[in-house]
């Protein structure tokens, strides 16, 4: 069982780890950019001062410890190299859920991400 989400949301939506009933084979990618990133994308929160402080809410929150608050397993990646190491480890055996979060840098995933969205119109 596998579940991919975004930094803000999966910390809004942590106490969901607070159960008993915890599958081992449950496997949380968080993508970690600091913040609510699609407000970098919205018209809008993208055009005011408050952007990042209300809108995206950055923020340095340690995902590890709420991991192991929870006695899940943790594994971090922040470049190529980190994450197809964990890669196995993550979708292998175990006797109980991970999580492992991918660290990317806010600014630069947007632009990342305006610029793939960019191509993609340009290819269609
Ligand atoms: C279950 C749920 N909780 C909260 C929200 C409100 N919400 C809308 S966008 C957003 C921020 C998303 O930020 P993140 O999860 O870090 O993803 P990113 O935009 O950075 O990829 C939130 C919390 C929602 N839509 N659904
Ligand atoms: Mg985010």
């Amino acid at each position: 069982m596998l579940l991919t989400i975004g930094d803000l949301s999966f910390l809004y939506d942590s106490n969901g780890l607070w159960n008993n009933y915890l599958k081992a084979n449950l496997r949380i990618i968080v993508i970690n950019n600091g913040g609510g990133g699609i407000f970098r994308f919205i018209p809008g929160p993208s055009d005011t001062d408050e952007l990042e402080e209300y809108f995206e809410a950055s923020h340095n929150h340690n995902i590890q410890s709420l991991a192991e608050m929870y006695g899940l397993k943790y594994l971090m990646a922040n470049n190529e190299e980190s994450l197809n190491e964990h890669l196995p480890e993550l979708f292998g055996e175990s006797d109980r859920s991970i999580i492992l979060e991918v660290q990317t840098p806010a600014k630069e995933n947007a632009g990342v991400l305006k610029s793939y969205f960019k191509r993609l119109k340009e290819e269609l």
